[in-house]
C-alpha cells in the first residue's frame, strides 16, 4: 500500500535491542491489522556482526513473550536509510550521537529514543550485551513493548 510509515530499530550491531524492538513493534502491527500502514526493519551502527541471526537470548525472550516466528540477519544502517525511513529508533544516547552523526543533512528520517515514548520514563534501554544473564534482555522487551504501543497509539 502508498504511504507506509516506516521505522527503523537500531542499536550498536543489530543482534540484541534492536531485533527485539524490531520484533515487538512487528509482533503489534500483525496483531492489530495495522501492516497495511506501517513497516519495521532493524540494522546496525557497526557492521560486526552482519548475516548472523539474534543472540540466543533475545530469541529467547521473544520466544518466551510468545512471539516464535521472528526471524533476522544482522545488517548495518546505509545512507539510503535515512531517506527511506521516516523514523529512526536509537536505544540509548550513544546510538543517538552515531546517529546524528552519520546522518546527511536535509534527509527525512526523525532520529529518536525509542524510550522517549515510554509512559513510564524510563528514556535509556539499556545493553544487555555483556550481561551473564538474560533479565536485562527480558528487560528491554518490557521497555519496548510500552514505548511501542504509546508510539503506534500517537501515531
Ligand atoms: C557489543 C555490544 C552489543 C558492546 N552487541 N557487541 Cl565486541 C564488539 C566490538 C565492536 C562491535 C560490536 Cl557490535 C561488538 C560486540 C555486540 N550489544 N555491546 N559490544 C560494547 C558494550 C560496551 C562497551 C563496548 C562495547 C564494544
Amino acid at each position: 500500500m502508498a504511504n507506509k510509515q516506516r521505522v527503523l530499530m537500531i542499536c550498536l550491531g543489530n543482534i540484541c535491542r534492536s531485533p527485539i524492538a524490531e520484533a515487538v513493534f512487528d509482533d503489534y502491527i500483525n496483531k492489530n491489522n495495522l501492516n497495511d500502514k506501517w513497516q519495521v526493519d532493524s540494522a546496525a551502527l557497526i557492521g560486526y556482526h552482519t548475516g548472523k541471526s539474534p543472540d540466543s537470548r533475545a530469541m529467547k525472550t521473544l520466544r518466551d513473550k510468545g512471539i516464535s516466528n521472528y526471524s533476522h540477519r544482522a545488517r548495518p544502517i546505509t545512507k539510503d536509510d535515512f531517506n527511506k525511513y521516516d523514523w529512526i529508533f536509537g536505544m540509548d544516547e550513544d546510538n543517538i550521537s552515531e546517529l546524528n552523526r552519520l546522518k546527511p543533512s536535509g534527509s527525512k528520517a526523525k532520529v529518536e529514543l525509542l524510550g522517549s515514548y515510554d509512559p513510564e520514563g524510563e528514556k535509556i534501554i539499556r545493553d544487555p550485551y555483556y550481561d551473564d544473564n538474560s533479565a536485562g534482555f527480558v528487560k528491554a522487551y518490557e521497555q519496548c513493548v510500552r514505548s511501542v504501543e504509546s508510539f503506534l497509539q500517537k501515531h
